[in-house]
């Protein structure tokens, strides 16, 4: 849909009517929204006319790339066909019964039930209530207790944002709600020390296996972790982190949710990051990538040992969404995953265009600003610091981090900035040549923002 209005008359309409997400108004209504009017492959154009490749897939879900006909065709004939119905009441439709198979194909053996929603917030809200009733179910209601991590992202709703570990969230509406704990992160760069980070990740792991069994692990329903953290800065955990953590949760019989919103698709060049972190969860939470954000859609994944008790020992679970299983989004799901399938994207992360720009990723810390540069299939970050050595923050005023971000912007570049990490997750479709021009425009980034530190004498 072209819209003639002049950048100004959008940015007047858009400062005047819309509050956005996450987002200081009065500071973006000062300068104006950028407009993004048109996406092709794995480039953004805007109202002025500028270029920019979508290093961020979008907020990442764009796994496949924007524009596809072969997702936006499915998506317009399920529309022709059936625009709307919904999935309570002893209904169903073709294309939701049809995801539910597919994503038993592609999910680890143990999945083969799951249930809708329209984004992951609610997914994680869904989990949330089904844990507490699954246990109930056991005759173990006293098994309330979720552990989440600090600096982890789980969405904005209730439940979601209490498992999460922002505490910017948590201080606006009095989260996290009752029953909820928060493990430290494994965050090696900021609090690994003088450990190895094997070393550090046994530890993190030990301190939240110590921290349940001070509230009594018997009373703890479940832990809730991203594989990779996303939003809280692609924290990519020590190897040892995650086998150490997810065993000991298991001899206590506490379940896990792998919130895989992030992770999920391919991101790691495995279907789901929990395959390429070794662990067996009892829930996944998706979102995101399951329809590369062509349609919001939410989805959770139960694991027999759970969906047998709920069927077996359950009643009706008073919990759903309007949207549960919409049929726009069910039919773009499908088109998806079967283009991530057939196409064999996720194989391409892990083996080619992954490793391609993982190489080329890693050489960028021979910078002196760069502290570490880290990447996971297509998931990646960069660490920018006064001090490789000592491992040295910036000072927050400074405000390096977001300098970098819109130095990127002006070179054509989309990434994120979580403090002074620079982050990127660009769509699986990339090609070496638009590989070597995200290199190249990071570099650049650098080198802009090292200059700035300099002159701001932030540079030690
Ligand atoms: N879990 C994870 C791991 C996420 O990353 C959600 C749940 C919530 O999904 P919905 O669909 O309700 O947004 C997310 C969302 C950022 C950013 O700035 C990340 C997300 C959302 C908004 C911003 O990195 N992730």
């Amino acid at each position: 849909m072209r819209d003639n209005a002049t950048t100004a008359q959008l940015q007047d309409l858009d400062a005047a009517h819309h509050l956005h997400p996450f987002t200081n108004a009065r500071d973006l209504n000062a300068r104006g929204a950028r407009v993004i009017t048109r996406g092709d492959g794995i480039y953004l154009h805007d109202s002025e006319g500028n270029k920019i490749l979508d290093g961020m897939s979008g907020l990442w879900c764009v796994s496949v790339g924007h524009g596809r006909e072969d997702i936006i065709a499915p998506i317009a004939d399920q529309m022709r066909e059936l625009t709307y119905y919904n999935t309570f009441f002893n209904t169903t439709h073709p294309s939701v019964a049809r995801l539910g198979a597919l994503l038993t194909e592609v999910t680890p053996p143990q999945f083969t039930h799951f249930h809708f929603t329209g984004s992951g917030s609610e997914a994680n809200d869904t989990i949330f209530r089904m844990v507490r009733y699954y246990w109930s179910l056991l005759g173990k209601p006293e098994r309330t207790i979720f552990i989440g991590r600090r600096n982890g992202y789980h969405g904005s709703t209730v439940a979601a944002a209490s498992l999460g570990g922002f505490a910017g969230m948590h201080k606006q509406g009095g989260l996290p709600i009752p029953g909820v704990y928060h493990a430290p992160a494994p965050s090696w760069w900021a609090d690994g020390g003088d450990l190895s980070p094997a070393e550090f990740g046994l530890k993190i792991a030990r301190e939240t296996l110590a921290l349940i069994d001070g509230i009594g692990a018997d009373r703890v329903a479940a832990m809730i972790g991203e594989p990779i953290m996303g939003a809280g800065g692609v924290i990519i955990p020590p190897e040892t982190y995650w086998p150490a953590l997810t065993s000991g949760l298991k001899d206590r019989g506490i379940l896990f949710i792998s919130d895989e919103v992030i992770c999920g698709f391919g991101r790691t060049g495995e279907w789901f990051g929990c395959e390429y972190m070794g662990t067996e969860p009892d829930f996944l939470t998706m979102a995101k990538g399951i329809t590369s954000g062509y349609v919001p859609m939410g989805a959770v994944a139960v694991s027999d040992r759970v969906a047998s008790v709920l069927l077996e020992k359950g009643g009706e679970f008073f919990h759903g969404f309007t949207y549960s299983g919409h049929p726009a989004a069910c039919a773009a799901a499908l088109a998806n995953i079967t283009i991530l399938r057939d196409e064999g994207l996720v194989d391409r992360v892990k083996t080619d265009i992954g490793p391609y720009l993982q190489e080329k990723w890693r050489a960028l810390a021979d910078h002196p600003m760069v502290g570490e540069a880290v990447m996971v299939g297509l998931i990646g970050a960069i660490q920018l610091t006064s001090n490789k050595e000592t491992r040295a923050d910036f000072p927050e005023v400074a405000s390096v981090g977001l300098s970098a971000r819109d130095f990127a912007l002006e070179n054509g570049l989309v990434m994120r900035a979580v403090g002074d990490r620079l982050i990127i997750a660009p769509p699986f479709t990339m090609t070496h040549a638009e590989a070597d021009e995200l290199i190249d425009t990071t570099r650049k980034v650098i080198d802009l923002t090292y200059d700035r530190a300099r002159r701001m004498g932030l540079i030690h």
